[in-house]
């Protein structure tokens, strides 16, 4: 199945990042605005909770052909039938989650380090969420902050060990840095398939402006370049 990464909505439910909005209507705006594909990112809703959003937010992707992935959870995509997980280093690991959910599903890992995106890529890994790139206040990981020199660093050493795995970008991205970010870790030989944001589009007043800006900015090469 082709995957389109290049806009690459995570959401967030808390407060400071979605205000009083409801997230399945701003994922249906990002949705109209242009993502490629979602993740549910839920660390506060209990199993049957995460259920119930994964449907409802796949009644809204699933039309529009965009897949939408569930993060940590395997069993909260295979209960809502959605199309893949996204799973960190301290959840289930990746051979297991393929067994559980099949050869068509969609997998992504997170790596911080080039260990960790070669280990998931020849473990079978679609696609790796790279970063965290920039500082963010919606994830505080301080520990894992790589910069664009760190992201190209990975992407060059994949283009040799893993050069078909797809890879996303994650961690501070927006309108105003993803050209510059995209540009900067195009000097590596491989480049990246799309870049994934929280709060540029949950946290935005328009949501689907959001998106479609970034959708348009991440089609369009810099006026730098
Ligand atoms: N993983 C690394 S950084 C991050 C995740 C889930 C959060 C990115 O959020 P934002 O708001 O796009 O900086
Ligand atoms: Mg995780």
């Amino acid at each position: 199945m082709h995957v389109d990464y290049s806009v690459y909505l995570v959401t967030d439910n808390t407060p400071a990042i979605l205000g009083d909005k409801d997230i399945i209507e701003v994922v249906r705006a990002a949705v109209e605005g242009g993502v490629t594909i979602v993740q549910l990112r839920d660390k506060t809703s209990d199993t049957a909770e995460q259920i119930r959003i994964a449907k409802a937010l796949h009644a809204v992707t699933k039309p529009a052909g965009v897949p939408l992935l569930i993060n940590d959870r395997v069993d909260v995509a295979l209960a809502a039938g959605v199309e893949g997980v996204h799973i960190g280093q301290d959840d289930i690991d990746l051979a297991s989650a393929r067994r559980l959910l099949g050869k068509d599903a969609i997998i992504g890992v997170t790596a911080n380090s080039l260990q960790e995106a070669e280990i998931a890529a020849k473990g079978g890994a679609d696609y790796l969420g790279v970063g965290t790139v920039f500082a963010t206040p919606t994830k505080e990981n301080t520990k894992s902050i790589i910069g664009t020199s760190g992201v190209q660093y990975i992407l060059t050493s994949l283009a040799q060990s893993a050069p078909e795995i797809k890879t996303v970008c994650i961690g501070g991205i927006n309108a105003k840095n993803c050209q510059r970010v995209l540009y900067q870790t195009a000097a590596a030989q491989k480049s990246l398939d799309g870049v994934a944001v929280v709060s540029a589009i949950m946290a935005a007043k328009d949501p689907k402006k959001a998106a479609s800006d970034l959708r348009e900015l991440v089609a369009t090469p810099p006026p730098f370049a």
